[in-house]
Formats: structure tokens, sequence, C-alpha cells
């Protein structure tokens, strides 16, 4: 007889009713633990994390794979006594990309827009038509060309944007002006009106949303931060807006999660802050694609979308 696989459910702050819901409807075959599972420490072969505390992987010996509940595995990685020899999974997921797709969206054509300026005309109720040029007249740049930053060029570029993007190694995307390297990164600040961050958080890529960046950028640009709080050097963006130098911000990651009530951020006219909903990973599409590829892996497949750990992505 062989045994179930056993995997842990080590996500907090989540609302794990509908992960368990959609594991028991869809993986009877897996048993699914809760946080913390005292007691059955040995038997645990793979989790889903989400911010489990540090030192969690170190107290089950025969974990053979983590799957990221997010696709940003930053605190996984973070953990000093992650084991060498167990492989992190970083989370594929459509409903990711649709969600992102659709916030980036909003918020570009918010700025693009002049939205907050009409908010605020309709508080001093002014009637003021405004013209801004149309999305052919706008430049956005991406940071990052992945899962995520490809799938929102194509969306930009769906709604008539000037697009272009920076990552690690070069990319070929029809209709997008692509960058890489420091002189790249240079050019895409120079270029971009909204500068749309979807960086994973790596020692590389920590505080790159700093002065000079903002310094090269169009006077008034704004700035789209859904990466994470990591990559943004708070108050050079605090001191570029009050210069005018970045016009508006709209900022869904921070530093620190929850944002403290007591945070400058909150009440910044330039500043929309959303809580870190961008994106979230829905069970309903997840778990399928969680489940395909550690059916496979069981099968004796190689697991897809291992997250290369010198490269922290
Ligand atoms: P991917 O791993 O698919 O893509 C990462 C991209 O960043 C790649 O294009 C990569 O370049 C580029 N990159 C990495 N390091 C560098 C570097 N040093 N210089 C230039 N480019 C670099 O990640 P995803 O698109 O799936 O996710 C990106 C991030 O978005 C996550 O890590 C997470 O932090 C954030 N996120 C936020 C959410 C939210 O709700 N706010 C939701 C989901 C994700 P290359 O292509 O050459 O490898
Ligand atoms: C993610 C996130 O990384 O939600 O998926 O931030």
């Amino acid at each position: 007889m062989t045994s179930r696989p056993a995997l842990l459910f080590a996500c907090t702050g989540v609302d794990d009713a509908p992960w368990l819901a959609a594991f028991a409807a869809q993986a009877p075959d897996i048993d699914v633990h809760r946080w913390p599972a005292r007691g059955r420490e040995a038997d645990i072969a793979y989790a889903l994390a989400w911010n489990a505390p540090a030192g969690t992987w170190a107290r089950f010996p025969a974990l053979k794979a983590i799957f990221s509940l997010g696709a940003g595995v930053d605190t996984i990685l973070a953990d000093p006594k992650l084991p060498r020899h167990v492989p992190v999974v970083r989370m594929i997921d459509p409903g990711l990309v649709t969600g992102m797709r659709e916030y980036v969206a909003l918020h570009v054509l918010r700025h693009h827009r002049q939205f907050d300026e009409l908010a605020r005309q309709q508080a001093e109720h002014e009637w003021n038509p405004l013209t801004p040029p149309l999305a052919a007249g706008r430049t956005v740049g991406i940071l990052g060309l992945g899962q995520l930053g490809t799938a929102c060029a194509e969306t930009l570029l769906s709604l008539g944007f000037r697009v272009c993007g920076w990552s690690r190694t070069p990319h070929d995307l029809p209709g997008v002006e692509t960058f890489t390297g420091p002189e790249g990164l240079a050019e895409i600040a120079r270029r971009s009106e909204i500068l749309v961050n979807l960086l994973p958080l790596t020692p590389e890529t920590a505080d790159i949303l700093d002065a000079n960046l903002f310094d090269l950028m169009p006077k008034g640009a704004a700035i789209v931060n859904a990466g994470r709080g990591g990559h943004l050097v708070e108050e050079d963006l605090l001191a570029a807006i009050w210069r005018g130098q970045i016009g508006a911000a709209t900022l869904d990651v921070f530093r620190t999660e929850p944002l403290p009530p007591e945070h400058v951020f909150w009440d910044e006219p330039g500043i929309t802050i959303t809580p870190h909903n961008a994106a979230p990973t829905r069970p309903e599409t997840a778990v399928a694609t969680l489940l395909a590829n550690l059916r496979g892996f069981i099968a004796g497949a190689p697991l897809s979308d291992v997250v290369d750990r010198a490269l922290g992505y």
C-alpha cells in the first residue's frame, strides 16, 4: 500500500477556507494539513507557502518541494534555514495574470487620464475639461518582462500606449521596445511618463525605485509599484513628489505590510494606496495548476517553474 502524499498549507494572512475546499474537491488523493501540523512533521512532503515564519522549513525533514502561493518568492528565499536541497516552485497562474492586467490597466489609465486632478476638481466643484494626449502619445515603461510584465505590456499595447520594457536577459516582444542593463534602465526611465514595476525582489533589484531613477524621468511622471515594497526607497519617493518631479504614485506593496496606520504615505495626496491586492492568487485558478505540477512530479517528471536560488527568482 502506498501512503497518500501530505501537503502542508503554511500560509499566513490568507483565508484558508477556499483553498482547503479547492484541495478537498480537486485532490482527494492528497492529505492537506494546516500549519503548524504538530506531530506530523515527518510526514509532510510538500508545502504551499505564503509568509510562513522564518525557520518553518527546517522542521520538516521529509520535505520534497515548497510551492509558493505567490509569484514572488522573496520571503521564502529569505529564510536562513531554508534547506538547500528543497526546490522552491513559484506560482504560475492565469488568474494572477488576469488580475495584474486589470490592476495595471486601471492605474495606468487613471494616471494617463489625470483622474486625480478630475477628482480634485469635483471636490472643488470646478468644471475644467482636460484633454490628455491619446494613449499613442504616452510612453509606459515596465520593469520586469516575466509572466506579469509581458502580459501587462500586451494589455497596454492593446489600449494603444507606447510600451517599453526592461529585463535581465534580452527579450523580443512584438510592439515593445526592450532594454537590459543599467543603461537600458536609464533609457526606460528617461522615456516613461508612467513606470510600472513588476520585478521580483532580489539583491540586484532592491531599492531600484530611487532618487536617481526618479530624476531621470520626465517631470511629473507617475509610478505604479506592484512588485515589492523593498524596490522603493520611500523617502526618495516622497522627496520627488514634494518637488513635483514625480506627479503621482500608486503603491500596492510596502516594506512593512500591513502599512502601519501612522505611515506618512496614507495622507500624501500624490499617493494612492492599495492593500497588496493587485493580483491575489485565487484558489479557483491556482490549485489546478499546482496539482498538475505536483502530480507530474509524483509520477516522476521534473518540477516546472522551479526558482533559481542564485538569481533569487
Ligand atoms: P517572473 O519571474 O516571471 O519575471 C521576472 C522578470 O523580472 C523577468 O523578466 C526578469 O528578467 C526580470 N528581472 C529579474 N531580475 C532582474 C534584474 N536584476 N534586472 C532586470 N530585470 C530583472 O516574475 P512574475 O512576472 O511572475 O512576478 C514578478 C513580481 O511581481 C513577483 O516577484 C512579485 O514580487 C510581484 N507580484 C506582485 C503581486 C501583487 O499583487 N502586488 C502579485 C504577483 C506578483 P528575465 O526575463 O531576463 O529573467
Ligand atoms: C505574489 C503577490 O507574489 O501576491 O503573488 O505578491
